[in-house]
């Protein structure tokens, strides 16, 4: 129905007429929108057949990705664009009067997660399906996935998000395949066999009921599935109030992140932790058991990956099944399990690290927790040989310890692998934050950098660069990111940066035109565009951003011969629910956004836009547009950040700390090819532990901050009274935990570079062009293939490209 655009129309015409029992003419956009997915979806059924078909034949290893968060963003253009089809689909629809764009416009972005972690689980699938690798994800079909965020007076309110609402084209329910997940009840002991055993009774089911969607590869037959897990009423149970067990059920697939600030949303959270685990880890074993007959070789042909600790349940599940079902002695099991399971870390925030109180934990999963115990109690003993009374230690490394279970202890004790996502990050995992785990098991650490698809990030958002890439290097990076290195030679080369240039600018006119719809605000599509765009947090730094803004705008106003290269500020970020101090920065964002854009004397130099409801779909048009990458986290703080990554890939040029992936992307594209400011994570460090920083210094020292700071609450901000004191009093009073003052100089400093350097076109688009040839590196395609070979022990049926 593919192969050329007249038996293209000719099916979706029919289709459409059968499926919604209107003519063509009286069709909506959605629902053409759901024809064209519908035989999308239909045209890939006989591959991921075969792909399944092939991987149970073949007896290769399977790897499955658990991950409570995909963010997936929209599927159509990108599987359009991995199935080579585009072309004929949009022909054929031009023909007919309809715009893909505006088609791919209706779809609702699958926004299953929060920002970096789940994003990266989304590029995982792509780059796995895409080198032929047998992987899969699995996850929980929330209802309601992270939430709208609108802003009201520039404060951030939250409504619930509803990509359901019309359907989706590209699961498929398998309600034979649904499996029973069972929550409180008891532990009963018996004897099988005259040996003593366990057995999980009198539980309340709930019913794991799963949605599949093909995961399409670039120019390849291989589709791996996503199975998101829906929870519904197993059976109605007879004493108890049915409604309640409807609503109590479904609850666990209602919400991503449910509110968790009271118990019962803790018991919730957990509730859809094991509820993923638990529906994955027996849909895994039934499957191997019909391939295999036996549990006794599943570590050698299933990798299981827990993306971060939401899934470390799966340690104590495995086991389960493993000791309970299968009847293996526990050392087979932990053989088995630890062998086949590992871990990614994802951050060395200490209060980001999961703790589980044993009060919560025990009554929900009495079995579960048992192996736990044990878990921890052989971890212990095994402790203390190598450290005899050593009680600190031990008590710091156990599993279980003052009241609650420590999930990253379980995840770093059951896996054969624990990564960082970054070289620093990994290194500051094995020297601190880890460092006793570390000693203890050496073997274990590894880095896994993190990347992006490029497919996405750069084929799929960027057509204009990808195609002056196609017209210069030819298209062997689709494939090879590393052929972006021939881009190198163009560096220099006049008529290539014109092209970039030019590129930069329709990208640009086309975020202007979004802003403007938006927002209402009109922007200087040739002023610098520089952007801040990922969650909002304390570590991040979007304060830091602000203040330098305040900063201009005083100067401006100041001294009127101060000038600068007109320049956008873009903001996107939303901020947890309960977050308080995030919630003020959005707020005061938007407030420097109304004294700037309407003040006429700094009007044309400086604009601030916060883009309300940050997501994949809209990244894809604000990394395209960027000049200018803020990567501005307290060093040591951010693990990785990918958003980095996706900038570099389209050109943009980084302000950023030594932090994170910014250190690889240093290393790779040269210092003097971005720019790099503020306190080293060596730095930090010594602060941290031993003092010595004051930000009533740099208050005093800087009347640059004075000036800002007392704005915060002298009443500068009209109609915001005392609204910004939390923000003054953190930076003061509480000492400025995340350095702001203290690098705000240096970040001063690091932003008149850019000024500068933004005047010298040239100049400025040949550090562009070096950024984009040496951003393969940071495809997902070399991280994936590491975990393949370095992780999992998986194989391609084709040849990974080395790297
Ligand atoms: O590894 C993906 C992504 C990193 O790029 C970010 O640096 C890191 O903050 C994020 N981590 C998380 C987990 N929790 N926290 N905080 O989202 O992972």
């Amino acid at each position: 129905m593919f192969s050329n655009k007249e038996s293209f129309q000719k099916v979706f015409l029919k289709k459409l007429e059968m499926t919604y029992g209107k003519s063509f003419k009286e069709s909506t956009v959605q629902d053409q929108y759901h024809t064209l997915g519908n035989m999308v979806r239909e045209y890939i059924s006989s591959d991921w057949i075969a792909t399944n078909e092939a991987q149970r034949s073949n007896h290769s290893k399977q790897v499955y990705y658990l991950s409570i968060e995909f963010l997936l963003g929209r599927l159509l253009g990108q599987n359009l664009l991995n199935l080579g089809i585009k072309e004929v689909v949009e022909e054929g629809l031009k023909d007919l009067n309809i715009s893909l764009e505006e088609i791919e416009e209706i779809e609702a972005d699958a926004g299953l997660g929060n920002g970096g972690l789940g994003r990266l689980a989304a590029c995982f699938l792509d780059s796995l399906a895409s080198l032929n690798l047998p992987g899969h994800g699995c996850g929980i079909r929330y209802k309601h996935g992270l939430f709208d965020q609108k802003i009201v007076d520039g404060f951030q309110v939250e409504l619930p998000e509803q990509w359901l609402r019309h359907g989706n084209s590209w699961e498929v329910r398998k309600v034979d395949q649904s499996i029973e997940v069972n929550f409180w009840g008891d532990v009963e002991y018996y004897s099988d066999n005259g040996k003593l055993a366990f057995r999980h009774i009198n539980g309340e089911s709930i019913l794991a009921v799963p949605y599949d969607i093909p995961v399409v590869g670039y120019d390849t037959t291989t589709v791996n599935t996503l199975r998101l897990w829906n929870a519904e009423p197993a059976s109605f149970p007879v004493h108890k109030d049915v409604m309640q067990y409807k609503r109590e059920t479904e609850a666990v697939s209602e919400f991503l992140y449910p509110d968790d600030t009271h118990e019962d949303g803790k018991i919730l959270r957990l509730k859809q932790q094991y509820f993923l685990v638990s529906a994955s880890l027996q849909s895994i074993v039934r499957s191997h058991r019909i391939v295999y007959g036996t549990l006794a070789n599943l570590h050698e042909k299933v990798a299981i990956h827990i993306n971060d600790t939401h899934p470390v349940l799966a340690i104590p599940e495995l086991m389960r099944i493993l000791l309970d079902e299968e009847k293996l002695s526990w050392d087979d099991a932990w053989h088995i399990t630890t062998q086949t399971i590992s871990y990614t870390n994802h951050t060395t925030l200490s209060e980001a690290l999961e703790k589980w109180p044993i009060h919560l934990f025990k009554p929900l999963l009495p079995r579960i927790y048992m192996i736990v115990e044990e878990i921890n109690q052989r971890f212990c003993e095994e402790l203390w040989k190598r450290y005899p009374y050593q009680w600190k230690r031990i008590e710091d490394m156990a599993i279980i310890a003052h009241d609650m279970v420590k999930m990253a202890h379980l995840a770093i004790v059951g896996s054969h692998k624990v990564n960082g996502v970054a070289k620093i990050h990994t290194d500051i995992l094995k020297k601190r934050e880890m460092k006793n785990f570390f000693d203890f098991y050496p073997q274990k650490f590894i880095n896994k950098t993190n990347g992006i698809t490029h497919r996405r990030w750069l084929l799929k958002a960027n057509p204009e660069l990808s195609i002056l890439l196609n017209e210069t290097i030819g298209d062997e990076w689709v494939k090879n990111p590393y052929a972006l290195k021939q881009l190198e030679s163009y560096a220099q080369d006049k008529n290539f940066k014109d092209q970039l240039k030019k590129v930069k600018q329709q990208r640009k006119d086309i975020l202007s035109e979004v802003i403007k719809k938006q927002t209402g605000i009109e922007i200087n599509p040739q002023s610098i565009f520089d952007v801040q765009v990922k969650r909002l947090h304390a570590y991040k730094r979007q304060l830091l951003n602000v203040l330098h803004i305040m900063y201009l705008y005083n100067r401006l106003k100041e001294d009127s011969n101060f000038k600068i290269v007109p320049r956008t500020f873009i903001f996107g970020a939303k901020a947890s629910p309960g977050y308080y101090y995030a919630k003020k920065v959005i707020k005061l964002i938007n407030s420097v956004a109304d004294v700037v854009n309407s003040d006429p004397v700094t009007s044309p130099f400086l604009k601030v836009v916060f883009l309300e409801n940050y997501r994949v779909s809209l990244a894809e048009d604000v990394f395209t547009a960027a000049d200018v990458s803020e990567q501005i986290s307290t060093a040591s703080k951010e693990a990785s950040g990918t958003g980095n990554m996706k900038f570099m890939m389209n050109g943009a040029l980084t302000v950023g700390t030594m932090d994170g992936a910014n250190v690889e992307i240093a290393e790779v594209v040269g210092e003097n090819n971005m720019f790099i400011f503020g306190l080293s994570s060596e730095e930090v460090l010594h602060y941290q532990q031993n003092g010595g920083y004051r930000s009533f210094d740099y208050y005093h020292h800087d009347q640059r901050i004075k000036k800002v700071l007392e704005q915060l609450t002298n009443g500068f901000f009209k109609n915001t009274y005392d609204l910004f004191e939390p923000i003054y009093d953190s930076l003061l009073m509480q000492n400025d935990e995340y350095y702001v003052l203290r690098d705000f100089a240096s970040y001063v400093q690091a932003q008149e570079k850019v000024n500068q350097a933004y005047g010298d076109k040239d100049k400025w688009f040949e550090m562009s062009a070096l950024n984009i040839a040496q951003s393969g590196y940071f495809s997902s395609d070399r991280t994936i293939s590491e975990y393949a070979k370095e992780i999992w022990e998986i194989n391609s049926s084709k040849q990974i490209l080395s790297y």
